[in-house]
């Protein structure tokens, strides 16, 4: 197995998109804000040195991030074919074939021609030519250096475009850091952050289209996942489970759940939440969330955890998907939470 960690620089990677005539840019399938900020961010600032893309969100989109782009920005997988005639594609903030399941004949096929850009610590080899930078707190955070190093302005938009590459990447900055809460906000983000407010991003418009527009089925459904709530390793882990039935119940999508996971995190002696979802008949996706202790370590390296059922993320995020129903994943978390004894004392 080859370590996933870069083979290339910033600069590689600037020559590498100054060389290219014509460019694809994806993210992994149900883009969050950093997966679309960093493709429109890389999108805008390409197209304003002329050159052709095809911007392209695959699975889900929830209609919050759909609303990032302006007309004909960003087109979804479904509406016709991965381009095959394009010089380069780029891949961000993902590096594994788990999640772009929509892309992998494309990807498979596009290769060696796959640039990749970063910021998780788990990944396979899809991109020959990668930037890997774990202690970034987005991948919109390595796309700025990337950005600087075009020699654009952050301010730049696309071509007859009125939103700059700037708002991109703050959205991908804020939403990767929960608005600048979690332990990844270090001072480099709100250096970046103060940057790009300073050049007229407009923080509270983004939190409000991103964070206070959801629908009624996100409470109504959220009320479900609370109700299920269960404490173990003596109330220091909560588990959350919502079934399909649930969603049946509610209306609800899988996007209406969105940082649901984090709440039981509000209770002081909870160490790490975990939220199953019964995303469709026989799989449950499993989100995992860590607080830090007292040295700033997570109280569960959740990325590590994760990975023992072939998931990944984050020392403080991590997500997994299970084949089986939700009492299978519970059965399965239950046992590796036991094997870990006392550590979560
Ligand atoms: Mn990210």
């Amino acid at each position: 197995m080859t370590a996933y960690e870069s083979t290339g620089t910033i600069d590689d990677i600037v020559a590498a998109l100054k060389g290219a005539a014509s460019l694809a840019i994806v993210s992994h399938a149900r883009p969050d804000g950093d997966a679309a900020g960093s493709i429109l961010a890389l999108s805008r600032a390409l197209r304003a040195l002329g050159k052709p893309v095809d911007a392209v969100l695959t699975g889900d989109v929830d209609p919050n991030i759909l609303a990032l782009a302006e007309t004909g920005e960003l087109r979804r997988d479904s509406a016709s074919p991965m381009r095959t005639d394009v010089e380069l594609a780029v891949l961000v903030d993902t590096g594994s074939w788990g999640q772009v399941e929509p892309l992998d004949g494309w990807l498979r096929s596009m290769a060696p021609r796959v640039l990749g850009i970063d910021h998780h610590a788990r990944g396979d080899a899809i991109a020959a030519l990668r930037v890997v930078d774990t202690r970034a707190a987005s991948t919109t955070q390595i796309v700025a250096r990337v950005i600087d190093g075009l020699g654009l302005d952050l301010g730049t938009t696309a071509p007859g475009g009125k939103r700059t590459i700037a708002e991109a990447i703050f959205v991908g900055l804020a939403t990767d850091t929960g608005w600048f809460r979690y332990q990844n906000a270090d001072a480099e983000v709100f250096a970046l952050a103060a940057r790009l407010v300073g050049m007229g991003v407009d923080r509270v418009a983004l939190h409000q289209s991103l964070e206070e527009n959801a629908r009624p089925e996100r409470l109504a459904v959220m009320a479900r996942a609370l109700a299920s709530l269960t404490w173990h390793a003596g109330g220091r882990v909560a588990m959350m489970g919502v079934a399909g039935a649930d969603f049946a119940a509610t209306h609800a999508t899988t996007d209406d759940l969105g940082g649901v996971v984090n709440v039981p995190l509000e209770v002081g002696a909870a160490c790490v939440s975990i939220l199953m979802t019964e995303s469709k008949p026989g799989t449950t996706k499993v989100s995992f969330r860590s607080k830090p202790r007292a040295d700033g370590a997570p109280w569960l390296n959740v990325s590590d955890f994760a990975s023992q059922f072939g998931g990944g993320g984050h020392a403080f995020a991590a997500g997994a998907k299970f084949s089986g129903d939700i009492s299978c994943a519970r059965e399965g978390i239950e046992r590796a939470l036991a094997r870990l004894g006392t550590s979560l004392s």
